[in-house]
């Protein structure tokens, strides 16, 4: 969907309304520590009260929640947080669990996006990174790489990562939650446009305006503000 301030008021109206039914669904994967839980919970508050987001997987991909119901505004595809040497199993059954969702007539049930966590301090493109953003992206699923906990004073890693995951639709730099750090601390940043991204690969309205119910309304007003909209009373201020 094309991101323009005109229909980005429209959603917000409609989701006022709150009338909507739609579905909006992330498959999230990265390697163990990389900040996939603390990415999720910033930016979906609710989850766990929403989803059960959070309670130890037994497979290696599991939806959050198991099954759609009409409340359910969001769902999570969360994975084992993998190590290199056995990354496979882990992202087959992820693709798995993807296939047979997108296998239903109603876009509510499918995974839209997937989020390619990967911690910025880690510097490392893995090849499980490469094989994550290449197959996800064969399969029908755009990829977003995210790198947490970003908080180097230059672009550099992120420039690597563009240069290195061609497929992926763009790379965005967080930090999920404030870093204490010697000079002070960071505040937690880039989740808006993380927002915005992930809003532009969501292929409906319907699943649009469920992401837009469900994520961190601080975030939703501050991607609306960065392109003009200022709509505080969706903040209830
Ligand atoms: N400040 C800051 N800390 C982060 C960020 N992302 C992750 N962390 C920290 O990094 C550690 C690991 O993060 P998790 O979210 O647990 O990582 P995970 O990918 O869920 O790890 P597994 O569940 O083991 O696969 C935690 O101590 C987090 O607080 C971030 O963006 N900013
Ligand atoms: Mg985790």
């Amino acid at each position: 969907m094309e991101l323009n301030p005109k229909k980005l008021e429209d959603l917000l109206d409609k989701s006022q309304d709150k009338l909507s039914v739609g579905c909006v669904g992330i498959a999230v994967l990265g390697s163990t520590g990389a900040g996939k839980t603390t990415l999720v919970n910033a930016f979906f508050p609710n989850a766990k009260a929403e989803t059960g987001y959070g309670a130890p997987i037994i497979q290696d991909a599991e939806w959050f929640p198991k099954k759609r119901d009409k409340c359910t505004r969001f769902r999570i595809l969360d994975t084992r947080g993998f190590e290199e040497k056995d990354y496979e199993e882990t992202v087959e059954a992820a693709l798995e669990a993807v296939d047979e969702t997108n296998e239903s007539e109603d876009r509510n049930d499918h995974a839209h996006i997937a989020w390619l966590v990967i911690k910025e301090g880690s510097g490392r493109v893995q090849d499980s990174h490469k094989d994550i953003a290449t197959r996800f992206t064969e399969a029908g699923i755009p990829v977003i790489a995210v790198l947490t906990e970003a908080i180097a004073d230059d672009e550099e890693f992120r420039g690597e990562v563009r240069k290195l995951l061609p497929e992926v639709k763009d790379v965005i730099r967080v930090n999920s939650i404030p870093k204490s750090t010697r000079a002070g601390t960071i505040e937690s940043f880039g989740l808006d446009i993380l927002f915005r991204e992930t809003l532009r690969f969501v292929p409906e309205e319907e699943n649009a305006i469920a992401l837009m119910e469900s994520a961190d309304k601080w975030i939703v007003a501050a991607a609306l503000r960065a392109i003009g909209v200022t709509a505080l009373f969706y903040l209830g201020i």
